[in-house]
């Protein structure tokens, strides 16, 4: 097993517990002093610094939202002067305005080293040759990993997204070893490598894939099209970028570097928190960070933590990939979905027919929901003849109904009609949102 921390990742876990606690108490009096936002939540819920102890007092502090980075745009919730502050980025999403987050050289130092657990957990070390394809700007993907492949002393490549001949033609030339990019983008790499009839130029071991959720249909088929063993990483702007958590070679769920970030699961409606191995909205606190720390955070994200020991020794708690936003969740006919839970019951029973390649477009027509599933039929499977078309849209469309409940649509569509991304992938079209 190789770890970039061993102290760190591997710590027994009532002392990860007691350096969360001290860093919970610092954090929490520094916040109330320089955060004014945070300091009118406390003085609200009537409770002063005094009244945290340790990580058993997190459920009394308040929570903070996006509406929070919105609210005090641009730097109103940082918590240094902004001469301490060395980077920004920011994340605009697809509703509203842009949020922007800081970090001080502090934080770029913590950040990389979670980006270099990440990389050591998967093989990678000084030796490895990484591409980074993950979009470099305001975006946290392509310099959080490229912090963290810089701080392993690796190669960097930094492509950066787009221009996929390049890419492919930089992997073979250079020799990449680890690519690090979106899930939807290392699909589209990897029809683009088949076309090129490349792929056993490539020397990919390991690939990085993160931003958005992906099923485990995905991953085999990336690492098939690929020849690397896929990795999954989360993060988001807002606590950090890339490398909030990762998985491990066991790939049983998403270590979260818990000495900079204590989650907890909790039900999004009564705010209640849950026991670890329960389903619920993840929330983060940040106990490290600097120049903009947050408690208390609801990221939105739907998901859940296991405390099991793993067999990698690594002792902080995982959580499992998650499905994707409460944001993102479509109710068909009353019942709740997630865009990736369509995707794994496409690909489990398309048995190669069909590709991960899918849109979702959810529509109100004579004040009904419609909901239509435009999925691409692969290339070894195309087909002209409409009454096997049919079929297939009957069989898959049943299958829909049948493991989640939901009345789709489904049509099947021509191989490479659907729109690739080079980042996210944007699965769901809402034509409801328009109007
Ligand atoms: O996506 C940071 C990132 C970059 C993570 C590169 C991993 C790799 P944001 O743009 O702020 O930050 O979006 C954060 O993306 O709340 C999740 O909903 C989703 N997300 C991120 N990673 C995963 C993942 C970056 N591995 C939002 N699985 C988060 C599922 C993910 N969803």
């Amino acid at each position: 097993m190789a770890y970039w921390q061993p102290q760190i990742e591997t710590m027994p876990r009532e002392d990860l517990v007691r350096l969360q606690s001290e860093r919970l108490v610092k954090q929490v009096r520094r916040m109330y002093e320089k955060v004014e936002c945070f300091r009118k939540r406390m003085d609200e819920k009537g409770l002063t610094p005094d009244d945290v102890k340790g990580v058993e007092d997190l459920k009394k502090l308040p929570f903070s939202y996006k509406q929070d980075l919105r609210d005090y745009y641009p730097y109103g919730l940082f918590a240094v002067p902004m001469d301490e502050i060395v980077r920004v980025h920011a994340s605009s999403g697809t509703t509203g305005k842009k949020i922007v987050v800081g970090y001080t050289k502090n934080d770029l130092a913590d950040w990389s080293d979670c980006m270099a657990r990440q990389l050591y957990a998967a093989g990678a070390d000084s030796k490895s040759l990484v591409q980074i394809s993950y979009g470099y700007g305001l975006f946290t993907g392509g310099l959080g990993a490229h912090g963290g492949a810089e701080r392993i002393g690796a190669t960097v490549i930094p492509t950066s997204s787009g221009n996929t001949a390049n890419q492919i033609q930089t992997m073979v030339d250079f020799g990449t070893t680890v690519l690090c990019c979106t899930p939807s983008y290392a699909m589209y790499l990897g029809e683009a490598v088949e076309e090129a009839g490349v792929k056993d130029k490539l020397n990919l071991k390991a690939g990085i894939f993160g931003a958005e959720p992906w099923t485990e249909e995905m991953r085999k088929s990336i690492e098939e099209k690929l020849g690397l063993k896929a990795f999954d990483v989360y993060g988001l702007s807002e606590i950090m970028g890339p490398g909030v958590s990762y998985e491990c070679e066991c790939q049983q769920g998403m270590h979260v570097c818990e000495d900079m970030f204590i989650p907890e699961i909790i039900d999004p409606d009564t705010e209640e928190v849950l026991p670890v191995g329960a389903s619920g909205e993840l929330v983060f606190t940040s106990i490290k960070k600097e120049g903009f720390p947050l408690i208390r955070y609801r990221t939105r994200d739907i998901c859940s933590l296991s405390l099991e020991p793993c067999m990698c020794g690594r002792t902080h708690i995982r959580m499992n990939k998650p499905r994707g936003r409460s944001d993102d969740m479509l109710i068909n006919r009353g019942v709740n979905v997630f865009p990736s839970q369509i995707e794994e019951v496409l690909l489990r029973l398309s048995n190669g027919a069909i590709t991960p390649n899918y849109q979702i477009i959810v529509d109100r027509v004579n004040n009904n929901d419609t909901f239509d599933v435009n999925v691409e039929m692969s290339e070894e499977s195309f087909t002209d003849d409409v009454k096997s078309i049919e079929a297939f849209e009957k069989h898959i469309t049943n299958e829909l109904r049948s493991v989640l409940g939901i009345g789709a649509k489904v049509h099947l569509v021509n191989p490479k009609t659907i729109v690739r991304s080079e980042g996210k992938a944007k699965r769901v079209i809402d034509k409801r949102k328009l109007f």
